[in-house]
């Protein structure tokens, strides 16, 4: 398949069938127990709208030290392992032998967003972050290496499949708005984005 490129993000469209998507939601949900979903404080202190947990070998974390990888769930856990049915995605498309050591699991409510930032929290930036979407559209912001350099915006749907290497690893990014009840994926509405990446 033949992603279409939007200043070096490569995004597969569709790329998961809608029982894939129910699958690799069942397995990520089975994870939860073992490292619930929470809601991290900014550097700032500003709680974020977005609920997280991680799979994998770290999980990223946030309080007011700042952001970083932590081996553990803040309840003192392991991290759950990353689901093969995930595994198989980083796989088609990351073009890299490696395994990612963490998946980070965004969840979005109806009103919650996530401002401009770079990814710059891992070790090397040579190896790609990969997205995945699941449930409600997305309105993912797109700029350049430097905050100032203009963006554009592209709706995220679910099963679409964003890959960002190259250039593209370190620019800015962000969603903007959800399209709340667009997608019957969730029973509740919202989304859930899953990032894989190598730590370190
Ligand atoms: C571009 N998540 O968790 S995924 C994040 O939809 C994050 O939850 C958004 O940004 C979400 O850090 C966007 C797309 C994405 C993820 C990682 C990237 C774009 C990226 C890393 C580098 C560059
Ligand atoms: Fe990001």
């Amino acid at each position: 398949m033949k992603p279409l490129n939007l200043r070096g993000f490569l995004i597969y469209k569709s790329l998961i069938s809608a029982q894939d998507q129910a699958e690799i939601l069942d397995d990520i949900r089975a994870g939860l127990p073992q490292a619930p979903m929470f809601s991290p404080v900014t550097a700032w202190g500003k709680p974020m709208s977005v609920q997280m947990s991680s799979a994998g070998r770290y999980g990223w974390y946030s309080d007011r030290s700042g952001y970083r990888y932590e081996p553990k769930h803040p309840n003192g856990n392991d991290w759950p392992t990353i689901p093969q049915s995930v595994l198989r995605i980083w796989e088609s498309v990351s073009g890299t032998d490696r395994q990612p050591d963490c998946c980070l699991i965004n969840h979005y409510r109806e009103k919650a967003r996530m401002g401009l930032h770079q990814d710059n929290d891992e070790q090397d930036f040579t190896y790609p972050v990969v997205s995945i979407s699941l449930g409600d559209d997305a309105l993912f912001r797109i700029g350049g290496t430097d905050r100032k350099d203009k963006t554009e915006s592209v709706w995220l749907a679910s099963g679409d499949v964003v890959v960002m290497g190259g250039d593209a690893r370190l620019a800015y990014h962000g969603i903007d708005r959800i399209r709340f009840g667009t997608s019957t994926l969730l029973k509740n509405a919202g989304r859930i984005n899953l990032t894989l990446r190598v730590v370190d």
